[in-house]
């Protein structure tokens, strides 16, 4: 699921002040030049029936608002952090993983809290809308799919206040009559590009020749385009802030007890995460391994080691432990495995550039 809480910073003005419900509400950042001369930060749905959005110019709000009795209050970040820490707080506690993104927005992975079914899900977004309205006063709009990427998608179909569910095989039908700028990564220049080779919608994107894209946009580029057109992403939910941790999780070639076979792919996940890990420039202290067995059930084992490392050997050498332990302890086949790292401390710069020097 992606959460994005609805014309956020207006709405917040609103929970203090409700005489402002009816009324256009402007947010906005005043540069201090004159006294009408900044950016429109948001503005709620009453002002947006006059034209008024994110970006414009106050000046130009304040022109399509004549007469209208609007409402325009400077931004208070520090007000809106709070109600923003409020509402996640609350939302956490619906997801099995939960990764905040900006102020007003979240991704949920409820995957394992639903069993799979998407109107399970579908109830438990209602519930956290109705929970989260009650507790903390404030709404947003949801879209549940198979993935991120048409989460995300999703999630502008329908607002304020809105819910929308794209199950699997209603992706490609969902998506393929959208603007091509509504993919991540697909701006201004980028959907003009795609427009004079005739690209308007995803549907037309996802029908383009690969090949093409990739000479157009270069190799990592063009397969992106193209898988995203096709609603395929695989980027894992991921855990932010104090609970954070880098994880990867793969279905296995076959349902197996073997521990050959479990480290085949195990070997894969690290090789990723510790690609994830020498960028970040972090190392850890925790180390996870995650089964999904054969019923669907999901079990999970850590280790906590002596001294943080970066040391890619020590985590593999950990998760054959971790796996070998669990074999022992139960007695169902494993269907999918997943190594996690956690516990994170950044990487002393200067000493690494000390060993550095003298390793050279
Ligand atoms: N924001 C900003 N300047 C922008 C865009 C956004 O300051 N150009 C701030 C104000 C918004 C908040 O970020 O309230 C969240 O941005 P969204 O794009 O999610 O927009 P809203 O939440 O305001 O509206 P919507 O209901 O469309 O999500
Ligand atoms: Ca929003
Ligand atoms: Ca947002």
């Amino acid at each position: 699921m992606l959460v994005d809480l609805d014309y956020f910073f207006a709405q917040c003005e609103e929970l203090r002040n409700p005489s402002l419900k009816d009324k256009p509400v402007v947010v906005g950042v005043y540069s201090g030049r004159t006294a009408d001369s900044g950016a429109v930060s948001t503005a709620n749905y009453v002002a947006r029936k006059f034209g008024v959005k994110s970006g414009i110019s106050l000046f130009l709000a304040k022109k399509r608002l004549e007469g209208a009795e609007a409402v325009f209050l400077p931004v208070n970040h520090d007000f809106y952090e709070q109600i923003s820490d409020r509402v996640m707080q609350a939302l956490r506690g619906y997801a099995d993983s939960f990764e905040q993104v900006g102020i007003d927005e979240a991704y949920l992975d409820v995957t394992q809290k639903i069993q799979g079914s998407f109107e399970a899900a579908t109830d438990l977004a209602q519930k956290m809308k109705n929970d989260v309205k009650n507790q903390v006063g404030i709404t947003f709009s949801v879209g549940i799919g198979p993935n991120k990427l048409v989460a995300k998608i999703a999630s502008e179909n329908q607002k304020p206040d809105g819910l929308t569910v794209v199950k699997p095989e209603e992706v490609e039908r969902f998506l393929s009559p959208l603007p091509v700028d509504r993919l991540i990564g697909v701006g201004r220049k980028t959907s003009a590009k795609m427009d004079s080779l005739g690209i308007k919608t995803i549907g037309d994107l996802a029908n383009y020749d690969v090949q093409r894209l990739m000479q157009i946009f270069g190799k990592s580029l063009g397969i992106y385009f193209h898988n995203a057109a096709k609603g395929v992403d695989n980027e894992p939910v991921q855990e932010t802030g104090e609970a954070e941790s880098i994880s990867r999780i793969s279905t296995l070639k076959e349902n197996t007890r073997d521990l050959a076979l479990i480290l085949e792919k195990t070997s894969q996940l690290i090789e990723d995460i510790y690609k994830e890990l020498v960028q970040r420039g972090i190392s850890f202290k925790q180390v996870g391994i995650i089964a999904i067995m054969t019923d669907l059930s999901a079990r999970s084992r850590s280790q906590t080691l002596e001294m943080p490392t970066s040391d890619i050997a020590v985590l593999a050498k950990t998760v054959s432990i971790l796996f070998e332990k669990f074999l022992d302890e139960s007695e169902l086949e494993i269907r999918r495995v997943g190594v996690k790292i956690s516990n994170f401390a950044k990487e002393e710069t200067e000493q690494k550039q000390l060993t550095s020097f003298f390793q050279n």
